[in-house]
């Protein structure tokens, strides 16, 4: 089973994946949690250069430098461990491109990005995606104090675009999104979560 979370920065994705994957392995899952842009050296190299908050990338290197590394966690990770069985769970994956450079950069459609993500993953999508959504000012204001990344200095106007292309992914997919209340505590987001991947399990994923 391919489980993944989105949400703006900030929005409790760490906190809630941490809970879920603790859960899984207390019933003895062998869970694989990855992030993106991440999980696999050349992956890492890529976040490293994508957030340097001192880097100038044009929206369409953003684009595809953040899909070349999702193609490379795909193929050498995610692809191996669903074949082995285990669980994976992504903390962001291409619904995070669909919302930060389809919407945040206005750089393409929703149509046309469904379609590419199709070619960058190989047509594997994740059987179900928890969006926590919260408001962009409230994000900002629990990243306050923290150093921001490149991306997380983008502006409050920015993460509204982002936010606005979430809902409409979510509302396009129904059947994968399960879309929570980032602000309500984080128990019972983690509570739902859980009830919602016991289901699903339940309805013909038995890894
Ligand atoms: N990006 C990524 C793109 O633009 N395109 C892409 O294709 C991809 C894959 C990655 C950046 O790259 C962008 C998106 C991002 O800007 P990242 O380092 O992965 O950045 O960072 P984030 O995903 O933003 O992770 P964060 O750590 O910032 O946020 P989380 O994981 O959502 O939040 P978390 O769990 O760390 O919580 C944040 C704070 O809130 C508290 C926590 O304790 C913590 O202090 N918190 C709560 N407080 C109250 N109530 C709750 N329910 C709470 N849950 C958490």
């Amino acid at each position: 089973m391919f489980i993944s979370f989105e949400g703006l920065d900030g929005s409790g994705k760490t906190t809630q994946i941490e809970r879920l994957v603790r859960g899984l392995e207390a019933e003895g899952r062998t869970v694989l949690w990855v992030r993106e842009p991440g999980g696999t050296p050349l992956s890492e190299h890529v976040r490293t250069l994508l957030l340097d908050p001192d880097a100038d990338v044009s929206p369409l290197a953003e684009l595809l430098l953040f899909s070349a590394a999702r193609a490379q966690l795909v193929e050498r990770v995610i692809r191996p461990a669903l074949a082995r069985g285990e669980v994976i769970v992504s903390d962001r994956f291409y619904d995070s491109t669909t919302a930060y450079q389809g919407g945040g950069r206005a750089l393409a459609s929703l149509d046309w990005l469904r379609a590419f993500h199709g070619t960058v993953t190989g047509g594997l999508a994740p059987d179900v995606t928890f969006l926590l959504r919260m408001a962009p000012d409230a994000a900002a204001e629990r990243r306050y104090g923290r150093e921001s990344d490149r991306m997380e200095g983008a502006g409050l106007a920015f993460f509204r675009r982002v936010a606005e292309a979430y809902d409409a992914v979510a509302v396009a997919e129904p059947e994968r999104f399960v879309v929570l209340d980032a602000a309500l505590p984080r128990d019972s987001i983690a509570r739902r979560v859980a009830e919602v991947v016991r289901a699903r399990m339940g309805a013909g994923n038995p890894h």
